[in-house]
């Protein structure tokens, strides 16, 4: 007899099963992501002919252009953890404000941080985008007890809209990835214990920007390109403007992903992407696959927030490219 296909839930479950004093609640909201993860890649699978789904007009807390979907997808999302009182607090890119879950039974135990859309500008081109989740602990307490380090969270993870739909996530031992086989609408086990290649070939970074960049990072990316045979390079370019796209695929085969600080007067400072929505679950993800992912003189992981929406120059990937980058982002 064949053995039946693993599916999601039945992974979830068996894992809890073999965690000794685990209440389930974990469980239920990854299981709950999975369900989420289906509902926006289906609105994404209509988005093309479906009236009224695209470009919203409005713009989001860091003054971005919205797209209709990236509201839709936040929605999504925040009706998912609207029951069973596992979830206190809801946090996202697109909210000024994180959302109360009012009337719980009992005390909430958890928050979730999330990206709904990440990549959005693939949206009317129909390329890869992400949904980004994040979960923490949570007691009842002000928002700014958010602002912790990203070894606090207790699960993160993705799902990605690509020609495939796929969950990948972990809670801390290894990371694990399904995908969605629209048959029999269920999320299957495909890989169990990702590992991340230790060195990659390939590179993703927008290089139009490379006038921005503080010269270390310049010269990271010089080197990356100056051919030498024996070193394996030049690296290839891979850069799909979205982050969770490029990312899953050097956790795949290995590779870099930068999106460094803007040093020009009036700059990014910061960069782009935002440390509690992007960096941590996408670090804690890579870390568990034996990746690293570091801002140039700090680990991600270790990094505290001052503000929810607060960004971070990332780099990500395999660990010798990563701690390469490293050396050169300390040069002078
Ligand atoms: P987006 O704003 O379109 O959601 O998360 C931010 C992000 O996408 C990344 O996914 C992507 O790699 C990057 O920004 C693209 O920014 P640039 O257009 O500046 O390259």
């Amino acid at each position: 007899m064949r053995s039946a296909p693993i599916t999601l839930d039945r992974f979830i479950l068996e894992g809890q099963q073999s965690s000794p004093g685990a209440t389930g609640e974990l469980s239920l909201l990854l299981m709950r992501l999975g369900v989420a993860g289906k509902r926006i890649a289906s609105a994404l699978a209509r988005a093309g002919f479906a009236e009224g789904l695209g470009s919203a007009g409005a713009s989001n807390v860091q003054g971005e252009e919205q797209k209709k979907l990236d509201v839709l997808a936040n929605e999504i999302l925040l009706e998912t953890f609207d029951y069973g009182g596992i979830v206190t607090l809801a946090a996202s890119e697109e909210m000024a404000e994180p959302f109360v879950y009012r009337d719980l039974p009992g005390p909430g135990r958890y928050a979730v941080l999330f990206d709904p859309m990440d990549g959005s500008s693939n949206i009317d081109v129909n390329g890869t985008l992400g949904t980004i989740f994040s979960i923490r602990p949570w007691r009842d307490g002000p928002p700014a007890d958010l602002l912790r380090s990203g070894r606090e969270q207790v699960a993160a993870g993705y799902v990605l809209f690509g020609p495939a739909v796929l969950l990948v996530y972990t809670c801390g031992d290894g990371v694990h990835l399904f995908t969605l086989d629209p048959s029999i609408g269920e999320f299957l086990l495909t890989r169990e214990n990702v590992r991340m290649p230790e060195r990659g070939r390939a590179y993703a970074v927008n290089e139009g920007r490379a006038h921005t960049w503080a010269p270390g990072v310049r010269a990271f990316v010089e080197h990356l390109k100056t051919p030498d045979k024996a070193a394996g390079r030049p690296y290839a370019t891979r850069y799909s403007a979205s982050m969770v796209a490029d990312v899953h695929r050097f956790l795949l085969e290995g590779g870099i992903y930068l999106y460094p600080a803007d040093t020009t007067p009036g700059g990014r400072p910061d960069g782009k992407l935002r440390v509690l929505y992007e960096c941590h679950p996408l670090a804690f993800v890579v870390e568990q696959a034996g990746g690293l992912a570091s801002t140039g003189n700090a680990r991600v992981l270790d990094v505290v927030p001052a503000s929810l929406h607060e960004r971070m120059p990332l780099a990500i990937g395999s660990r010798t490219e990563v701690e390469l980058f490293e050396t050169y982002a300390s040069r002078p």
